[in-house]
């Protein structure tokens, strides 16, 4: 009788694993700018674009656009203010560029074309260094959560810790434990 409620609880725990792996692993794609693309015309708000996307890690972010008249920099948030375009992080010139969001914080891009920056053509992605999703949140947050992260080069904006991915796992290892305990008073 106890051993049939431990089963059951191991595979309920094993459901809510699922459904938590699945919340992390979901990758969703952005077109920028949605119908308008990557362009100057038509004065396309990428602000307000983005404001309205939830951007997380795992996140494909394309940038869709005619390369004869324009390009993709990923630069530094200096740049990005200055559109400044002579020494960009990475430059992209497909037409068809799809950059993988790695890391929380802001990411910064920019048409290098000159005067398409200053024209609007930028991009400020920015991944909430909170969960988005919900997760059950311990009381007594461990320091275990702290780990270093590699900056990319020349940026100073990338993500300083993989920190609510180790408070996921934490929770997890929580409702682990409360569904455990359950299973064996019942
Ligand atoms: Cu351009």
């Amino acid at each position: 009788m106890a051993m049939a409620s431990v089963n059951r609880a191991v595979a309920l725990l094993i459901v809510m694993a699922e459904v938590v792996l699945m919340q992390l692993c979901e990758a969703d794609v952005y077109k920028v700018g949605d119908s308008a693309g990557w362009t100057t015309i038509g004065n396309v708000d990428y602000k307000q674009w983005a404001a309205t996307n939830t951007f997380k890690v795992g996140d494909i972010i394309r940038f869709e656009y005619s390369p004869q008249f324009h390009n993709v920099m990923r630069v530094t948030h200096a740049m990005y203010r200055a559109c400044n375009a002579t020494a960009p992080l990475a430059t992209f010139t497909t037409g068809n560029d799809s950059i993988n969001i790695t890391t929380k914080g802001h990411h910064f891009f920019f048409c290098g074309v000159p005067g398409h920056c200053q024209a609007g053509q930028k991009l400020d992605i920015n991944v909430p260094r909170t969960a988005v999703a919900a997760a059950p949140t311990p009381t007594n947050s461990a320091p275990a959560a702290i780990v270093p992260a590699p900056n990319s080069p020349g940026s100073s904006f990338s993500a300083k810790a993989p920190a609510g991915m180790a408070h996921h796992k934490l929770g997890l290892a929580m409702v682990a434990f409360a569904v455990f305990a359950m299973g064996f008073e019942i």
